[in-house]
């Protein structure tokens, strides 16, 4: 039987519901000449607390680990992921920033993606971000950043130097904090009485529903639901006021917290909880089934390569996502399935996978000749690269998609 942990956020009993096995580092792409035996791995399971339904990892990386100098991931590289954003900037200037010389905080600001519609605007901001070449493209483009991990020390600093914040805003980084109290201990010292905290993470629902089980590495250490994010809230004296459903990355919710008392909640809180009751979103026998889900797509995947491979059939990754190290590593999928992934993230290119090996290189081998399949690991961008990558297709390639089931296209 798996040991229990302790909650991140309640200190309750934390159940291990799924064990992912040995994992390396999901971002960390190895020069192909590095010595394998100084790779890092760990013990990637998920489990849920049985106090605040809060799903978390059993155990975590330390930070430094996983958000350094050579972090890969810069968010601009899909521009459906920029229009997104620049749509929220300019929801957040029509709503929240109307008042006199408003202030925005991001935590996990990456290359700017989202301050950067701020910033043109005019508006006073302070992005925060440890990964320093992220920070350095953000910092280029013009926007303030602080080039450190966002604690309850950072908040304290800020509140000090620049005044209350009127919005504080996380995307896909509150999920990745592991010492999430001392966050909204920070929040709550930062927050204007009148402002609002807004993030964005994987729903807990969508993954559950649609077995996304890459969704699941070591920097998402939590997997958040309305149920577990209201209750964590009203522990720091914050409230939920406000949800709202997201197609970006698979599907995640967007959530606003505001100071206790300041705001009343919508309709959107209320439906979005009935829901999950509903689903039995935290109950064991759905955490049990999702393992079940999980099992299934590994064997079915691992099936369908090896019999393609029996094929002769070539098969080429695409998109050397974090996500993809859990499918590669869970299901033992290396250079013998998958001889090389594209992507166009140079800090990525001419480096190898974490784990399997995969050597990763530029979308231009793509098409050098086209492969017979394409293993789609950015099954969540996969309208904006079908679109870009119409003559894969035309040329006869197929897609092969592994979430919610496995899948030829
Ligand atoms: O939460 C996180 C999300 C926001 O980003 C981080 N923990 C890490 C990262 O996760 P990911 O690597 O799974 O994210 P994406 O956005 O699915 O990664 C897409 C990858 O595919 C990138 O390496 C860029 C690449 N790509 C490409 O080669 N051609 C992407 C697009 C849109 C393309 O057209
Ligand atoms: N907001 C971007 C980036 C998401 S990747 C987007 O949605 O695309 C997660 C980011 O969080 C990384 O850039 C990482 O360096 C940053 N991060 C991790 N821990 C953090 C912390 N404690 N404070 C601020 N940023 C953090
Ligand atoms: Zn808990």
């Amino acid at each position: 039987m798996p040991s229990d942990s302790q909650c991140r956020v309640c200190g309750g009993t934390v159940r291990e519901f799924f064990d992912f096995g040995r994992q390396p580092l999901s971002d960390a792409f190895l020069a192909p000449e590095s010595d394998p035996g100084q790779e890092f791995f760990y013990r990637l399971a998920t489990g849920a607390c049985q106090d605040c339904t809060m799903v978390q990892l059993m155990a975590e990386v330390p930070r430094e680990r996983m958000f350094h100098d050579a972090y890969p991931y810069y968010s601009s590289g899909s521009a459906y992921m920029r229009t997104h954003f620049e749509e929220l900037a300019k929801r957040l200037l029509a709503t929240e920033l109307t008042g006199d010389d408003p202030f925005v905080v991001e935590i996990g600001c990456n290359d700017g993606i989202m301050l950067r519609a701020l910033a043109e605007a005019g508006v006073r901001h302070l992005g925060v971000e440890p990964s320093g070449a992220v920070a350095d493209v953000a910092a280029a483009r013009g926007i303030r950043v602080r080039k450190a991990f966002f604690e309850d020390s950072t908040a304290r600093q800020i509140l000090a130097e620049s005044g209350p914040a009127d919005v504080i805003y996380a995307a896909n980084t509150l999920c990745h904090i592991p010492y999430i109290a001392s966050i909204l201990t920070g929040v709550k010292t930062l927050l204007a009485p009148s402002g609002a905290f807004v993030f964005e993470d994987p729903y807990l629902g969508e993954i559950i529903e649609r077995t996304s089980f890459d969704q699941i590495y070591d920097e998402h250490f939590f997997l958040f639901s309305a149920r577990s994010v209201q209750a964590m809230a009203a522990r720091y004296g914050l409230e939920l006021v406000d949800v709202e459903r997201l197609p970006v990355h698979g599907g995640e919710v967007r959530y606003t917290l505001v100071h206790a008392g300041a705001r009343t909640p919508s309709g959107a809180v209320r439906k979005l909880l009935a829901d999950e009751l509903t689903m039995k979103l935290a109950e064991p026998e759905t955490l049990h089934a999702f393992g079940t889900g999980v099992l299934k797509i590994k064997d079915e995947l691992t099936s369908l390569l090896r019999e393609l491979r029996a094929e002769g059939k070539r098969v080429v990754g695409y998109g050397a996502t974090a996500k993809s190290a859990t499918v590669t590593n869970l299901c033992g999928i290396g250079p013998d399935l998958v001889p090389f992934i594209c992507d166009s993230t140079p800090a990525k290119q001419g480096r190898v996978s974490p784990g399997r090996h995969i050597p990763v290189r530029p979308p231009e081998a793509f098409a050098d000749p086209y492969p017979d399949y394409s293993l789609l690991f950015a099954w969540n961008h996969a309208e904006e690269i079908m679109a870009k990558e119409q003559a894969f297709q035309e040329s006869g390639g197929k897609w092969i998609l592994y979430v919610p089931e496995v899948r030829i296209v």
